[in-house]
């Protein structure tokens, strides 16, 4: 009991350690000599690689340049963006729909790139939501995201979404263990070890992105936190980080802290595919929406499935393995060989590396020292390579330079983390400004890392910048690894709070074929208006369709009378440009429903209430062109029941006739 109590009183000291953290010494001279050089990209240059990172709490993903740390983009993934009009479209509306219905705005962590033989290949980028569990695939033609899928039987989608190294399958584990849709979830939260489930999803990839959910595996309920594929020797395996293998349900910060080991869980997936084509798989009916954009309608659909297949870890008993890891692991790496796999206890002040070998050879001689809810576990020694010793407080994350290296993250301490795989020897440590969450190497987590630059991803940025109120924005900071030391060259603010990250040669994307406008012909949008003779305004009863164009500088129609008050109009706005960055905008006064941004080539559609008669102004809002000002119109708007014709024109006056 005493020993409870004290071990709790431990938790929660390094508890508030965590939030805390130190101020690393130093901090005015971390940056040395050539280090501007370094980050240095000239006016008109390209950067040398593009950084997809996470936007955590804002749902969106940022894309930034390495090594210049400028912003290009800000895609909205799992959030609505005035900027680019996502979710407040009628095209764009279906991609944030839920079981639940409509989420403007969900939680995205982690960010994972498609590969090709364990190097990324530049084709799409995918992230998790973490609240209303989904993974969503954005294609890097575009820069926009293409599909989402929603995951049943999860709470908490964190440890998502890692790939498999010929991107067979994105992945995902359940943060909140909970008791599976298919069985009754009205319990008393107190049954946890008895009624609370973990899943994790193998969510199929297809030759164009597209997803679909193969199978799930239920487990004992515990936290997935992270996890990584296995790639070449270790490929047709995943690991997951596992915390509160205690099981707790109140108070984690204490409960979920008692154990010295926790779980890393190695799946073998080739196996669990076996067993699924065995029929091994049980039909479960639940619910979940699967959403896809249309390049072609420039429309997205969404459809809810209804079924899912799961196979038990309980009953099959050689798919899933506890590996003992001290101690509450978040970050679960593997390095580029795939041999090795590290576990960063957060409360853990070591740590382990495992072998896959080793692993491999434990299973196959049963060296296990029990089971952990039918799953057997492996012994810590038996897995083991080693333990790196006093590397720092608070390990979270680890990437690779390909070079034999490792860098870990540590939140407490304030510091990136540099070692040797094989020997476990410290190398090198520099602070980070500060208490560093996720860090990325382009390709880090791939088989074939591009270890120039390491970037941190840090939690709190007190003093680094300009002051802007209660709120800062987070930051990042970019060291050059190509030497024996890591040298700081630039700090950059970012976008929300930056999880995972991943980057990739500027080339391999640059050159993927990158899209510049949408070809008018192919455009098979239901309401696509081909040219400006073909404006037109039709009345459906309440339902008026506005056929519209934009060009520079004018709409067609863009005088329109005979809309009434109890009107739905739809204004499907066609953007006729076929030249490389030429957006128009579209708003109309008293819109409650927000503006269009329309792409070359594209239709977009605004839905607009009328609810007073009057005059409505509407406006190009991108300046296209030296006659942006001039691109504009009106609406009439008249009292419902009025008599006044539907009529519209551009470039003539409507007759005076109407009263
Ligand atoms: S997490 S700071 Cu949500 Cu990836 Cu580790
Ligand atoms: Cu079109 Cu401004």
């Amino acid at each position: 009991m005493k020993n409870k109590f004290v071990k709790a009183i431990f938790a929660i000291v390094l508890g508030s350690a965590l939030f805390t953290s130190c101020k690393p010494k130093n901090s005015g001279d971390a940056v040395s000599g050539d280090a501007a050089q370094k980050a240095y990209v000239a006016p008109g240059k390209y950067d040398e690689f593009y950084n997809f990172v996470s936007g955590g709490f804002s749902g969106q993903l940022s894309v930034y340049g390495l090594p210049s740390g400028r912003l290009f983009r800000v895609i909205p993934v799992f959030s609505v963006d005035p900027e680019k009009g996502w979710g407040y479209s009628e095209e764009t509306k279906p991609m944030l729909n839920t079981s639940s219905g409509f989420v403007p705005w969900d939680d995205l962590h982690h960010t994972e790139m498609s590969q090709t033989n364990g190097e990324v290949d530049g084709r799409w980028v995918f992230g998790n939501a973490n609240n209303t569990p989904r993974i969503a695939r954005i294609d890097l033609k575009t820069f926009k995201t293409a599909e989402i899928i929603e995951l049943p039987n999860s709470g908490g989608n964190h440890s998502s979404p890692f790939i498999t190294e010929n991107t067979e399958y994105v992945v995902a584990g359940t943060r909140f263990s909970v008791p599976a849709d298919y069985s009754n979830g009205d319990v008393p939260i107190n049954t946890y070890k008895e009624n609370f489930k973990g899943h994790i999803s193998f969510v199929k990839v297809g030759k164009e992105g597209e997803m679909d959910l193969a199978f799930q595996i239920v487990t004992p309920g515990v936290n997935f936190d992270l996890s990584h594929a296995g790639k070449g020797k270790s490929h047709g395996w995943f690991f997951f980080s596992c915390y509160n293998t205690e099981q707790a349900n109140t108070l984690l910060e204490v409960n979920a802290s008692q154990r010295d080991k926790d779980f890393i869980m190695a799946v073998n997936w080739k196996k669990a595919e076996e067993y699924i084509k065995a029929g091994k798989g049980k039909k479960q009916s639940v619910k979940y929406a699967h959403n896809k954009w249309n390049e072609k309608t420039h429309t997205a659909t969404s459809e809810i499935k209804t079924e899912v297949l799961v196979l038990d870890s309980a009953e099959l008993k050689d798919i899933c393995y506890m590996i003992p890891c001290p101690k509450s692991p978040h970050g679960c790496d593997v390095d580029p060989t795939g041999e090795y796999i590290v576990g960063s206890g957060k409360l853990a002040a070591l740590i382990p590396v495992f072998s896959f070998d080793k692993l491999m050879g434990a299973i196959k001689n049963k060296q296990f020292e029990g089971d952990y809810s039918g799953i057997p576990v492996v012994k810590y020694e038996a897995a083991l390579h080693g333990e790196v010793q006093k590397p720092g407080l608070g390990p979270l994350h680890t990437e690779f330079d390909g070079k034999g290296n490792a860098y870990t993250t540590f939140f407490v301490s304030s510091e990136v983390v540099k070692w040797d795989i094989k020997t476990l020897k410290v190398l090198d440590r520099v602070p980070t400004y500060y208490s560093v969450g996720h860090l990325c190497i382009p390709g880090g987590d791939s088989k074939k890392p591009f270890g120039k630059y390491l970037i941190a991803y840090n939690k709190i940025t007190k003093d680094r910048y300009l002051p802007t109120g209660p709120e800062l924005a987070q930051s990042a900071q970019i060291f050059d690894i190509s030497g024996d030391k890591m040298q700081l060259i630039l700090d950059f603010p970012t976008i929300g709070e930056p999880h995972y990250a991943q980057a990739a040669p500027a080339d391999l994307i640059r050159n993927n074929g990158q899209l510049k406008f949408y070809k008018i012909a192919d455009n098979n949008h239901p309401f696509v208006t081909k040219g400006e003779k073909e404006a037109k305004v039709v009345r459906e009863g309440n339902k008026v369709h506005v056929y519209m164009t934009s060009i520079r500088s004018h709409f067609a129609p863009d005088n329109i009378e005979g809309i009434k008050v109890g009107d739905e109009v739809y204004f499907h706005v066609t953007n006729l440009e076929q030249d490389w960055d030429v957006p128009h905008g579209f708003a109309i006064k008293g819109a409650d429903n927000g503006e269009l941004l329309i792409m070359p080539g594209e239709t977009t559609t605004l839905k607009w209430l009328p609810k007073k008669a009057g005059m409505y102004p509407m406006y190009c809002t991108d300046f296209c062109s030296a006659l942006h000002q001039e691109m504009q119109g009106y609406v009439r708007v008249s009292p419902a029941g009025s008599s006044v014709p539907l009529t519209w024109s551009v470039g003539t006056n409507l007759p005076k006739a109407t009263k």
